[in-house]
Protein backbone atom coordinates (compact mmCIF):
# COMPACT_ATOMS: atom_id res chain seq x y z
CA UNK A 1 0.00 0.00 0.00
CA UNK A 2 2.66 2.45 1.09
CA UNK A 3 4.81 1.47 -1.83
CA UNK A 4 2.15 2.35 -4.38
CA UNK A 5 1.66 5.71 -2.72
CA UNK A 6 5.40 6.34 -2.79
CA UNK A 7 5.74 5.34 -6.42
CA UNK A 8 3.06 7.78 -7.40
CA UNK A 9 5.17 10.62 -6.06
CA UNK A 10 8.12 9.92 -8.29
CA UNK A 11 7.64 11.02 -11.83
CA UNK A 12 10.98 9.78 -12.96
CA UNK A 13 11.04 9.54 -16.77
CA UNK A 14 13.44 6.60 -16.60
CA UNK A 15 11.00 4.72 -14.39
CA UNK A 16 8.16 5.48 -16.80
CA UNK A 17 10.27 4.13 -19.63
CA UNK A 18 10.34 0.71 -17.95
CA UNK A 19 6.76 -0.52 -18.16
CA UNK A 20 7.69 -3.96 -16.84
CA UNK A 21 8.82 -2.50 -13.52
CA UNK A 22 5.69 -1.30 -11.71
CA UNK A 23 4.70 -4.87 -10.99
CA UNK A 24 8.19 -5.95 -10.10
CA UNK A 25 8.47 -7.59 -6.73
CA UNK A 26 9.78 -5.54 -3.88
CA UNK A 27 12.53 -6.85 -1.69
CA UNK A 28 12.63 -5.15 1.69
CA UNK A 29 15.87 -5.29 3.65
CA UNK A 30 16.21 -4.07 7.21
CA UNK A 31 19.65 -2.81 8.19
CA UNK A 32 21.29 -1.14 11.12
CA UNK A 33 24.29 1.16 11.14
CA UNK A 34 26.54 1.54 14.15
CA UNK A 35 30.24 2.01 14.84
CA UNK A 36 31.68 0.60 12.63
CA UNK A 37 29.45 -1.66 10.69
CA UNK A 38 26.32 -2.12 8.70
CA UNK A 39 24.32 -5.20 9.64
CA UNK A 40 23.98 -7.08 7.39
CA UNK A 41 27.15 -5.93 5.67
CA UNK A 42 26.37 -7.99 2.61
CA UNK A 43 22.99 -7.64 0.97
CA UNK A 44 21.88 -9.87 -1.90
CA UNK A 45 19.11 -8.94 -4.28
CA UNK A 46 17.85 -10.23 -7.61
CA UNK A 47 18.31 -8.36 -10.84
CA UNK A 48 15.17 -6.47 -11.81
CA UNK A 49 13.84 -6.24 -8.29
CA UNK A 50 12.75 -3.08 -6.64
CA UNK A 51 14.64 -2.92 -3.37
CA UNK A 52 13.87 -0.98 -0.23
CA UNK A 53 16.73 -0.62 2.20
CA UNK A 54 15.33 0.35 5.57
CA UNK A 55 18.28 1.56 7.58
CA UNK A 56 18.43 2.75 11.16
CA UNK A 57 21.49 4.26 12.80
CA UNK A 58 21.43 2.97 16.35
CA UNK A 59 24.31 4.65 18.18
CA UNK A 60 24.82 8.03 16.48
CA UNK A 61 24.35 9.64 13.07
CA UNK A 62 25.93 7.79 10.17
CA UNK A 63 25.61 8.02 6.43
CA UNK A 64 24.95 5.75 3.49
CA UNK A 65 26.57 6.17 0.10
CA UNK A 66 26.65 3.54 -2.62
CA UNK A 67 28.46 3.24 -5.91
CA UNK A 68 26.20 2.71 -8.90
CA UNK A 69 28.90 1.07 -11.02
CA UNK A 70 29.74 -2.60 -10.31
CA UNK A 71 33.14 -3.32 -8.73
CA UNK A 72 35.76 -3.73 -11.42
CA UNK A 73 33.79 -1.94 -14.14
CA UNK A 74 34.86 1.28 -15.86
CA UNK A 75 33.59 4.35 -14.05
CA UNK A 76 31.96 5.42 -17.30
CA UNK A 77 29.75 2.32 -17.24
CA UNK A 78 26.03 2.99 -17.09
CA UNK A 79 24.52 2.89 -13.63
CA UNK A 80 23.64 -0.61 -12.60
CA UNK A 81 21.64 0.59 -9.63
CA UNK A 82 18.93 3.14 -10.05
CA UNK A 83 18.20 4.96 -6.84
CA UNK A 84 14.64 6.14 -7.04
CA UNK A 85 14.22 7.85 -3.71
CA UNK A 86 14.69 10.51 -2.89
CA UNK A 87 15.18 11.89 -6.39
CA UNK A 88 18.07 9.84 -7.62
CA UNK A 89 20.45 10.79 -4.83
CA UNK A 90 23.22 8.38 -3.90
CA UNK A 91 24.14 9.61 -0.43
CA UNK A 92 21.94 9.85 2.64
CA UNK A 93 22.35 10.96 6.20
CA UNK A 94 21.17 8.39 8.71
CA UNK A 95 19.84 10.16 11.75
CA UNK A 96 20.16 8.30 15.00
CA UNK A 97 17.08 6.17 15.74
CA UNK A 98 15.26 7.37 12.65
CA UNK A 99 14.62 4.72 10.01
CA UNK A 100 15.18 5.86 6.46
CA UNK A 101 13.89 4.04 3.40
CA UNK A 102 16.16 4.07 0.37
CA UNK A 103 14.58 2.69 -2.75
CA UNK A 104 16.40 1.40 -5.78
CA UNK A 105 16.02 -0.80 -8.81
CA UNK A 106 18.73 -3.42 -9.26
CA UNK A 107 19.45 -3.22 -12.98
CA UNK A 108 22.82 -4.88 -13.56
CA UNK A 109 24.33 -7.93 -11.83
CA UNK A 110 27.52 -7.32 -9.87
CA UNK A 111 28.81 -6.15 -6.51
CA UNK A 112 28.40 -2.57 -5.43
CA UNK A 113 30.19 -1.08 -2.47
CA UNK A 114 28.35 1.02 0.04
CA UNK A 115 29.92 2.87 2.92
CA UNK A 116 29.30 5.30 5.69
CA UNK A 117 29.40 8.87 4.43
CA UNK A 118 29.42 10.69 7.77
CA UNK A 119 32.69 10.71 9.70
CA UNK A 120 31.75 8.78 12.81
CA UNK A 121 35.03 7.94 14.50
CA UNK A 122 38.48 6.51 14.15
CA UNK A 123 37.43 3.45 12.13
CA UNK A 124 34.89 5.25 9.97
CA UNK A 125 36.89 4.27 6.87
CA UNK A 126 36.22 0.58 7.37
CA UNK A 127 32.48 0.98 7.77
CA UNK A 128 31.32 -0.46 4.50
CA UNK A 129 29.55 -3.33 2.85
CA UNK A 130 28.48 -4.88 -0.42
CA UNK A 131 25.23 -4.90 -2.27
CA UNK A 132 25.26 -7.93 -4.57
CA UNK A 133 22.88 -8.13 -7.49
CA UNK A 134 22.40 -11.73 -8.62
CA UNK A 135 21.38 -12.40 -12.22
CU1 LIG B 1 31.13 6.78 9.51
Amino acid sequence: MLLFAALGLHEDPKALAQPQDPDAQVQVIQMTASKYQFVPSQVRVKQGMRVQLKITAVDRDHGFACTTVPNGAESSTDSGLEFTSPQGSDSWRLKKDKEITIELVARTPGSYEFRCSVVCGIHHGRMKGQLVVDP
